[in-house]
């Protein structure tokens, strides 16, 4: 189901947060298309996935109060421009990190390059511009291994 944008914005971090399996974390609401491909194929095999809007470079502190807070297994980010978004919850959790480059600019190269280019150690896997369905069967395939 696709939350309305406004509730996804102002909702504080609840314990329900932790009950997901999934983060599916936007850098904007400007991002729903994107997002909604990936919460339609983890809805499609019944994972738990909680949903929010946190911009890394807007929202940092709202971004470091839900990693802190979240027990999910996998996050998912979607963010485009200079979509630190995934890189930045890679370096705040040891749970693996998918990330999903959004085509705003320069048909998404700029958040490819962003996202695909981390420093070692500190690992995102990078699905195709605007490809929220492979980030979704991914966190579906790494979910298996447990
Ligand atoms: N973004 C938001 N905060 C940091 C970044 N890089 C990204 C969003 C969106 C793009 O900037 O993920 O793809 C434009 O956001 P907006 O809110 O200006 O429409």
């Amino acid at each position: 189901m696709d939350l309305p944008i406004v509730y996804l914005y102002k909702r504080d971090i609840s314990l329900d947060d932790t009950m997901a399996d999934v983060a599916v974390i936007s850098g904007s609401a400007s991002d729903a298309a994107i997002t909604n491909k990936v919460t339609k194929v983890l809805d499609e095999y019944n994972v738990t996935h909680d949903d929010q809007i946190i911009s890394a470079h807007r929202d940092p502190d709202r971004l470091d109060a839900y990693i802190k807070k979240s027990d999910v297994k996998v996050f998912i980010a979607i963010a485009g421009l200079s979509a630190a978004l995934p890189g930045v919850i890679a370096s705040k959790t040891d749970k693996p990190v998918i990330g999903v480059p959004v085509s705003g600019t320069l048909n998404g190269l700029d958040a490819l390059l962003a996202i695909a280019q981390m420093p070692k150690g500190v690992p995102v896997a990078c699905v195709g511009v605007d490809n929220g369905e492979n980030a979704a069967h991914l966190a579906i395939r790494i979910l298996k291994l447990r």
